[in-house]
């Protein structure tokens, strides 16, 4: 197949004066920022779903942009024009990883050895596709949420049959992981959760998506996988009740099941936000736990109670993510766009005009992030305010737990004024935040 995206060209770094829609701002892939390239901080990937498959449609319109790539939809010829749409689509970007659900890559057929044949066809195509480019996998994993065998769940649903089903695709798709070398392999609950407990033995549930998370550890081990499984937290829609909720929801899962060792998180903005937590909140949590695997960055509407997908704008929100990461040391995944155009946004500029957006508002989170380190102020703040178990005695004795309550009350009764924290200054560190991030303008 030709050009597909006839008329655009490699987007290439013009910097913030440029006025030309398809070019970079703020994100120069060769740019050195605390020691590493940009591309290297931001491994960005494309999500096949949003970017390939989705036309805009929602539940009062059908879709308005057009995906066909000169192909008559729902073929393998068709899915054969996503590849080709979508790796010249990363070429032209300069993004190099990708990620995949099972039903994104070939039209499903009721049986579930004619869907097999085709994921062996179509990963055949995308590896051959993958040779002579820099392009990899990020992550696979498998669609249990929208064939309506899923309505009850996947490993939660009430149904052996339906459990085995779900077994089955994550079987295969653990094996076009491996196949197509990705670094990770995601377990989304889309469906793993409950509308009334009315009906719902949470216990038994909750014990069988464990089950099922550690037949894909073993499988996945047999097999050569040697990446992380992650779990993408979110606590509603299209359940009302998800058991992934948010990232500390997910940790204590897998501790309580003994699957810590071999997951991580991937952690998605809107479904932080949608659990009533910042972006920023559900990567701490993951890193201080050890867990922040990867994410999916994008970001919700505040006036809306649900999962708008939208590409990052909020420039703020990406400085506080990318301080995360960094602090963290870097994840092992990236940065998966698990966004998509508004429906009015119908044409092919759209789709790169998208991403351009998220790119360049995370290289400016990026460059926001490092200015923020190396000013230092902040960090410096945060490490004094708690000075007092560093220097005093009975800090010491309380963090090295050398002492006891008994010891405790004794010493707070002989405190002469009544003991206050000193302040948070939350007000001066957010304008030092705004002065780090604007500077004299
Ligand atoms: C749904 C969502 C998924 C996962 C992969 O909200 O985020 O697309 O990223 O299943
Ligand atoms: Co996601």
């Amino acid at each position: 197949m030709g050009e597909i995206f006839k008329g655009i060209s490699k987007v290439k770094f013009e910097g913030a004066k440029s006025t030309n829609v398809l070019a970079f701002k703020y994100y120069d892939p060769e740019r050195v920022v605390l020691g590493k390239k940009m591309s290297e901080h931001l491994p960005f990937a494309m999500a096949w779903w949003h970017n390939l498959c989705a036309i805009g449609a929602d539940m009062f319109g059908r879709g308005t942009a057009d995906k066909h790539f000169g192909v008559k939809e729902g073929t393998m010829e068709h899915a054969k024009a996503k590849v080709d749409a979508g790796f010249e689509f990363m070429e032209k970007l300069g993004i190099k990883y990708f990620c995949w659900h099972d039903v994104d890559l070939v039209p499903e057929d009721a049986d579930i050895n004619v869907t097999n044949k085709r994921l062996d066809e179509i990963s055949d195509y995308i590896l051959e596709k993958m040779k002579g480019t820099d392009i990899k996998c990020l992550w696979g994993t498998a669609n249990m949420f929208s064939n309506p065998r899923f309505c009850n769940g996947a490993g939660s649903t009430n149904s052996a049959d339906v459990f085995a089903f779900a077994a089955a695709q994550v079987k295969k798709a653990l094996d076009i992981t491996v196949k197509l070398g990705g670094k990770g392999y995601v377990f989304w609950g889309g469906r793993e959760g409950y509308e009334t407990l009315l009906n719902t033995d949470m216990k038994f549930e909750q014990e069988n998506i464990a089950r099922l998370m550690r037949m894909a550890v073993d499988y996945g081990r047999k097999i050569g996988f040697k990446g992380d499984f992650y779990i993408e937290p979110k606590p509603k829609e299209p359940m009302k009740h998800q058991y992934d909720f948010d990232a500390a929801t997910a940790i204590g899962f897998l501790r309580a099941h003994g699957l810590d060792k071999d997951f991580k998180l991937n952690i998605e903005a809107n479904h932080a936000t949608l659990a009533g937590h910042t972006f920023e909140h559900d990567l701490r949590v993951s890193a201080i736990n050890g867990m922040l695997g990867s994410v999916d960055a994008n970001q919700g509407d505040s006036q809306l109670g649900w999962d708008t997908d939208e590409f990052p704008f909020d420039v703020y929100t990406a400085t506080m993510c990318m301080l995360e990461i960094i602090r963290a040391g870097g994840m092992t995944g990236g940065l998966n766009f698990d966004a998509k155009n508004r429906r009015p946004s119908y044409t092919v500029e759209d789709m790169f005009a998208g991403y351009i957006l998220g790119m360049d508002t995370f290289a400016l989170g990026l460059l926001n992030a490092a200015a923020i380190i190396e000013d230092g102020r902040l960090d410096k703040f945060v490490e004094e305010r708690y000075a007092s178990y560093r220097d005093t005695e009975i800090g010491k004795k309380i963090v090295g737990g050398k002492t006891n309550l008994e010891e405790l009350a004794d010493y707070a009764s002989k405190l002469k004024a009544p003991a206050m924290p000193g302040s948070g200054k939350q007000e001066v560190l957010e304008s030092i935040v705004n002065s780090v991030l604007f500077g004299n303008k």
